[in-house]
């Protein structure tokens, strides 16, 4: 195996061209996790997509360690000032949230979601996953789900054999993955796809459980409006009930373990899509959101533009998934977003 020639490139700028460098790659590139997941097979998005930031999916939880300090180096990176030494301490008590309603007349903030990613013990991750262990997957989270009750009872939706139209109307209203992007597909996600992805959600859409898309569960709690609290409150109580019948992968240092970095610790992104054109137009836009730990994207998933009618809405959430917790997450989007609303009223 030879180090990939394209890290040489000026224009990559990933953060696993910044650690795997030629000497690093001589060191562990024969070295495989006990699925049989090499360096190399990590770095596949990253080879793939010279315009990545991370670049580095880890096809299995034994990667984080299976490679020297390559990945803790990673981790430390983008989740500074974070140590995997000082430990992650998750709350997830709505009680300790300090949100009240930032926009109650609903003059900027038209919806607010906060999702938690996870997976479940015993298996590999979305990049490493084996179609069977995709079903046994999909099978037991779907028992799991279907056993809930009360605002969070629904039903699954399989992506097999969902009428196009039905799924491109979820994918639309922002409810649905759409099928995984470049990124995921080089780093091997999509494979054997739409087999063993799904959806579950209530009547109202206020809940829903993605399967099997780049983690094994995306847990969501949605609704128009801005009313944080509530949304946090219902993400909890279904998270608690979740955790409590199934077995996720997780460890002191990098909390719930991920198939991205950039998503350990707790897995959650907190956003609101916010109508903030002249925030985002002044000078500081970039400068505050670094400040303020806040990730700027469109409003239609990760790596889209807010065009047309959607011009000037943004999806504004918290970038620190990892050594902070929960609440803090959620407190580093609501402090953000006040920030950005001051500057847009102003
Ligand atoms: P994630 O990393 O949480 O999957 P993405 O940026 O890929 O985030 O978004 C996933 C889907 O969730 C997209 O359809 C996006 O439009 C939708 N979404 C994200 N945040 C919100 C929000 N605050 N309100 C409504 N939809 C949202
Ligand atoms: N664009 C990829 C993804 C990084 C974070 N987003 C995730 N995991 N969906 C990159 O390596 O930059």
């Amino acid at each position: 195996m030879e180090y990939p020639a394209v890290f040489l490139k000026p224009e990559v700028h990933s953060l696993a061209k910044k650690y795997v460098t030629p000497e690093v790659f001589e060191e562990h590139k024969n070295k495989k996790t006990s699925r049989g997941y090499t360096l190399l097979d990590c770095m596949q998005s990253g080879i793939q997509n010279l315009d990545s930031d991370t670049g580095l999916y880890a096809g299995d939880e034994e990667c984080y360690t299976a490679f020297g300090n390559v990945l803790d180096n990673i981790v430390e990176d983008y989740h500074a000032p974070y140590k995997i030494a000082d430990g992650h301490t998750p709350d997830m008590n709505p009680d300790h949230l300090n949100c009240p309603n930032p926009d109650p007349e609903g003059k900027y903030i038209r919806s607010t979601r906060i999702r938690v990613a996870r997976n479940l013990k015993g298996y590999g991750l979305a990049p490493n996953l084996g179609k069977q262990e995709r079903l046994d997957i999909e099978r037991k989270v779907v028992e799991v789900l279907t056993s809930l009750t009360g605002d969070l009872a629904g039903k699954y939706y399989p992506l097999q054999g969902m009428d196009e139209a039905t799924r491109q109307k979820l994918v639309d209203d922002h409810f649905l993955f759409k099928k995984g992007d470049r990124f995921l597909e080089s780093a091997g996600c999509n494979k054997e796809w739409p087999e063993g992805r799904g959806i579950y959600h209530n009547d109202a859409k206020t809940f829903l459980v993605w399967i099997n898309e780049e983690d094994q569960l995306r847990i969501i709690s949605m609704e128009k409006g801005s009313d944080i609290g509530s949304v946090f409150r219902r993400l909890c109580k279904a998270v608690n009930e979740i955790d409590a019948k199934l077995g996720f992968q997780h460890s002191p240092g990098l909390g719930y373990i991920t198939s991205c970095p950039t998503n350990l610790g707790t897995g959650m992104r907190a956003s609101v899509h916010v109508k903030i054109p002249k925030a985002h137009a002044h000078p500081d836009f970039k400068a505050i959101c670094d400040k303020y730990h806040i990730q700027p994207r469109g409003i239609h998933g990760e790596h889209s533009e807010s065009t047309g009618e959607d011009a000037g809405v943004y999806d504004i959430s918290n970038r620190r998934r990892l050594g902070l917790s929960e609440v803090r997450c959620v407190q580093d989007m609501y402090d953000g977003l006040m920030k950005l609303l001051e500057i847009e009223k102003s």
